[in-house]
């Protein structure tokens, strides 16, 4: 097209774009939440709109389409990204998790699942700005000086404005607020504008630790106390398993017949066990199981604080004389494992570059191969050994060949996530059952603890025909307390033990539980976690797919309002699944908040170091 242009056709491109990206954003608050003062936030929207698109329209690409069309793609990227990831996670996703894009390769198959075909309507402004570009009068037509700088002057105070209120309202507004208020974009300049600046914590935090207290030194009058003293840890991470599976019958088949009887005999099962992640999944679950610390909602722990010095349950171990060795059949740097484990004090690390490679699903090493090449290095290790494994393929979105699928499927549920979760878990399970045969074989089974727990739901109770097809198979409603429920087994071969516990627990229990039981006291570490066998009161603060305060304690669940509004919350026991008045809710909602405080700070500052080594 020629250097100048007509004004109309730049007019009428500009309200083109600005309508259609309002219209975008008005999908995102369809599929994810309104904001609160919907006119106020979509007059400021409008006006920030109309702002940049005339800037870049008038002046900055005013001489090539091709550029022009740049922005209204990338909010088309932007808004496709916030709905999809809300799908997943339920919340909006931040600047920070940009952090995170090198994770998308492996993510591919799951980003295609949450993909909907209406979200093609993102990017219909394209071809209707291109037909109207071409429909276009070419006729050079200049636009008076002047009026160009009139028109310049006006904008660039309208785009100020918009941006001053936003700026001054950056430090005493939170993320809510700013969705709420401004709309979804000024919620995304906010936190571009804030990336790479450190999240403020308030120091006030370090001077009334009350929750990170729990020096849990356990003794002989200690349940269980010594109860696997000296033998060699076995640790099963298992990927998305969820503790409904736990003795279920579908269809007339058992799903977890292995784990099932592993629970009958030498075993110590807690079934109302629940999974703590931020916002680095796996690895995060992985972190609160060593440390009995929570993750980060910022980024995913293993990377923002990789260098921080800790005293994990391998390093506790490791100075007791075990070997300590960690493995998982995928990339080593994934979640920047890789770096992270020797500080955490794992001595060995196998991964997908050590294993042979002879059978590959989905992510990477099948279960199957996994766990026999593991019980082979098992047998080399130096005892007594740390080995903590953790498996992939039972990984979103759990497809697997079909000589893997045992299960047969009820009609409604062939060819769906669920279906195909059910397959994956009851190979894990098989796979798991092979192991311990393994391990009798090597004679390494009497002498060791095996411990096994799933890492994280697999089957999202906000994915609405995931749930109403959970719904239908449990018989009741599935929502965040059974999601979020996953199995803890610990088994002690010979220790003639088959209990049931339902104190309220997860991953920040599990290190103050296994010290007692390997009779370790251990003094120089605070826990946020208690042990579970000696606990009175279960209670844990929830963070990831729901906003900070929200709790599970051993009567009722608490989700925290999305909106940040204590009132809007809510909250059921998990008993009745009835309704809980929010006002019963308040004071564990402040423990929670402070919990999590307590967290970032400890670990934003560093405080571990001078806690274990004063
Ligand atoms: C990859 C695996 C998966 O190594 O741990 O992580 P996830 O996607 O479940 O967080
Ligand atoms: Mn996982």
């Amino acid at each position: 097209m020629k250097d100048t242009l007509k004004r109309e056709y730049i007019v009428v491109q500009i309200a083109l774009m600005t309508l259609f990206t309002f219209c975008k954003i008005l999908m995102l608050y369809k599929y994810t939440y309104t904001p609160s003062s919907l006119v106020a936030a979509s007059i400021r929207t409008i006006l920030i709109l109309l702002s940049i698109y005339t800037i870049i329209n008038f002046f900055l690409f005013r001489r090539v389409f091709t550029l022009r069309l740049i922005l209204p793609l990338v909010f088309g990227i932007v808004v496709l990204a916030d709905i999809m990831y809300y799908k997943h996670f339920q919340v909006l996703p931040s600047a920070s998790q940009l952090g995170l894009i090198d994770n998308i390769p492996s993510i591919k198959s799951s980003i295609k699942h949450l993909f909907d075909y209406k979200y093609i309507l993102l990017f219909l402004d394209i071809p209707v700005l291109i037909l109207h570009h071409l429909l276009s009068s070419k006729q050079a037509e200049a636009k008076p000086a002047k009026t160009k700088y009139y028109t310049a002057a006006a904008l660039v105070l309208a785009l100020a404005l918009v941006l001053t209120v936003d700026v001054t309202a950056r430090d005493s507004k939170n993320d809510f607020q700013i969705f709420n208020e401004f709309g979804l974009v000024h919620f995304h300049i906010k936190q571009f504008a804030s990336l790479g600046v450190e999240k403020k914590i308030d120091p006030s935090i370090g001077e009334s630790i009350s929750v990170f207290n729990n020096t849990s030194i356990p003794d002989e009058n200690s349940k269980y106390f010594g109860l696997a003293k000296d033998k060699n840890v076995i640790i099963i991470q298992i990927e998305s398993f969820q503790n409904f599976l736990i003795n279920r019958y579908y269809n007339n088949q058992e799903l977890t017949p292995n784990l099932n009887k592993l629970i009958n005999k030498d075993s110590i099962y807690f079934d109302n066990y629940y999974q703590l992640t931020g916002i680095g999944g796996t690895s995060d679950a992985e972190f609160a199981v060593q440390n009995s610390i929570y993750s980060s909602m910022e980024a995913p722990v293993y990377k923002k604080y990789s260098n921080n010095s800790f005293l994990s349950f391998p390093k506790i171990l490791k100075e007791l004389g075990y070997s300590t060795n960690a493995f998982h059949g995928y990339k080593p740097d994934f979640w920047n494992r890789q770096e992270i484990y020797p500080n955490l004090g794992f001595d060995q690390f196998t991964s997908l570059n050590e294993f042979d490679n002879d059978e590959i699903i989905g992510w990477g090493l099948s279960d199957g191969s996994f766990f026999r090449q593991t019980a082979e290095r098992l047998k080399g290790l130096k005892q007594p050994f740390y080995g903590f494994l953790i498996t992939l393929t039972s990984h979103h979105p759990y497809t697997m060949p079909d000589e893997h699928k045992k299960i047969e499927l009820l009609k409604e549920h062939d060819g769906l996530l669920i279906g195909n979760y059910l397959q994956s878990v009851n190979y894990v399970d098989a796979c798991i059952g092979e192991f311990i045969e393994l391990l009798k074989s090597n004679n390494l089974y009497d002498d060791s603890i095996i411990v096994l727990y799933g890492d994280h739901h697999g089957i999202n109770s906000t994915e609405l025909p995931e749930k109403k097809a959970m719904s239908e198979l449990l018989g009741y409603d599935y929502d965040f307390d059974e999601m979020f429920n996953i199995p803890l087994i610990i088994h002690v071969p010979g220790s003639d033990i088959a209990e049931t516990n339902s104190i309220v627990g997860g991953h920040i229990d599990f290190l103050p539980t296994m010290l007692n039981l390997l009779g370790i006291q251990e003094s120089r570490i605070n826990f946020f976690g208690q042990d579970l066998n000696n606990a009175e009161k279960g209670f844990m603060a929830l963070q990831s797919y729901l906003a900070k305060g929200s709790f599970i304690d051993d009567e009722k669940f608490f989700v925290m309002a999305g909106d940040g509004v204590f009132e809007h919350s809510r909250a059921w026991y998990l008993e009745t699944r009835t309704p809980v008045d929010l006002s019963l809710c308040r004071e564990n909602y402040e423990r929670a908040v402070k919990a999590i405080d307590e967290s970032d700070y400890i670990m934003s500052n560093n405080l571990l170091k001078k806690l274990f080594e004063k």
